[in-house]
């Protein structure tokens, strides 16, 4: 804690710093909240073996800082040489406010709280539609590229590298037979799918609502905005806010598909994307959930057969129940939606 203390000061608090707690539920940077005698913020070491190219996200959000209105980004602390970043031998970290009057739901408890995450997602979108995606520097290449996912996945499986293969055959198997999912995908930017700005990571731990009234406040977690389609982002919150469980629920029968819950995002999101979303994006923006469900199986399967070198765990079987929880998932929104090999 020592060296997070020492970190934090290096920062433009202008506070003296009363405590460092750990914050937060993500999986991949650590992150801490410093609190001051009149002031609070989050500090977060990023992830270098996820981010090696810390370089790039600062860039990207130069170009979110320039957009006319930046009223829902939550505004960065600078370094004491004015850096949005501080690269340390301990690792790279950034800091921002903390944000007292809002919270990041981990699951979504009733429609409005859907309704405002999907129409402040809705939002970035929105606001970022000025933007040029080919601007944007790639974070982590390849990220929502299923076809890639499947290839490392292949790789994973050949590599064997935690000897977890053999006890697994089945689940393998059931989830390469999704594998249409990718064709479907590839054959929608074919037929032009726009590329966007997107945010990337909409799961809804990624937004933050007002503690009062539940309205939308803020996006967060800007490290992997880019090119992408509206699709992952609308599909990422499908795969989080429908069903009430979180990722690691191991009951596979509480997974359930919520009808409201679905139609609040739908009209929250569509409150913010009337105006410029296409037919094609309309047509096809619940295959969204479709997608990011699977993809987050084969990552989350990958990751287990890889020994766990990824994702935080907090259990040791953590990644394989992550996959089964997600095909259950998977499977429901499929069945609700009619998708399939042939359509
Ligand atoms: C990671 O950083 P966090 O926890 O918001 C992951 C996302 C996954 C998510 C699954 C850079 O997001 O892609 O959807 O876990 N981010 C990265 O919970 O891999
Ligand atoms: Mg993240």
């Amino acid at each position: 804690m020592k060296v997070v203390s020492e970190t934090a000061s290096r920062f433009q608090i202008k506070d003296k710093v009363v405590s460092i707690t750990p914050f937060g539920g993500g999986h991949i940077n650590a992150t801490w909240k410093v609190t001051c005698e009149k002031s609070e913020y989050l500090l977060q070491k990023i992830n270098q073996s996820v981010f090696p190219l810390v370089e790039h996200i600062v860039e990207n959000r130069k170009l979110l800082n320039a957009l006319p209105d930046t009223s829902i980004l939550v505004e960065e602390v600078l370094t004491e040489e004015g850096g949005s970043a501080l690269f340390t031998e301990n690792g790279v970290f950034r800091m921002q406010r903390f944000i007292a009057e809002a919270y990041a739901p981990s699951s979504v408890e009733s429609n409005n709280e859907a309704f405002e995450a999907a129409y402040g997602f809705g939002e970035f979108l929105k606001q970022t539609n000025s933007l040029n995606p080919a601007d944007f520097k790639e974070v982590i290449p390849g990220f929502h590229n299923l076809e890639l996912r499947l290839n490392q996945l292949a790789e994973a499986k050949e590599k064997d590298k935690a000897a977890r293969l053999n006890s697994i055959t089945n689940l393998v198997e059931q989830v390469e037979s999704f594998a249409w999912i990718n064709e479907k995908m590839n054959s929608l930017w074919l037929n032009g799918l726009p590329l966007r700005v997107c945010h990337n990571d909409t799961k809804i731990d990624n937004i933050l609502l007002n503690r009062t009234t539940s309205s939308f406040q803020y996006v967060i977690d800007l490290d992997t905005v880019g090119g992408g389609s509206m699709l992952y982002d609308f599909g990422d919150l499908m795969r989080t806010c429908i069903s009430p469980t979180k990722e690691s629920e191991r009951d596979l029968k509480q997974i359930v598909f919520r009808d409201e819950i679905f139609e609040a995002l739908t009209e929250g999101f569509m409150k913010s994307v009337a105006s410029f979303i296409s037919p094609i994006e309309k047509e096809n923006l619940y295959f969204g959930g479709i997608y990011m469900t699977y993809i987050m199986a084969v990552r989350f399967l990958t990751d287990y057969l890889n020994g766990d070198v990824y994702y935080k765990i907090t259990f040791e079987d953590e990644n394989l129940v992550r996959t089964k929880n997600q095909m259950a998932l998977l499977n429901l929104f499929v069945q609700k939606f009619g998708f399939g090999p042939k359509n």
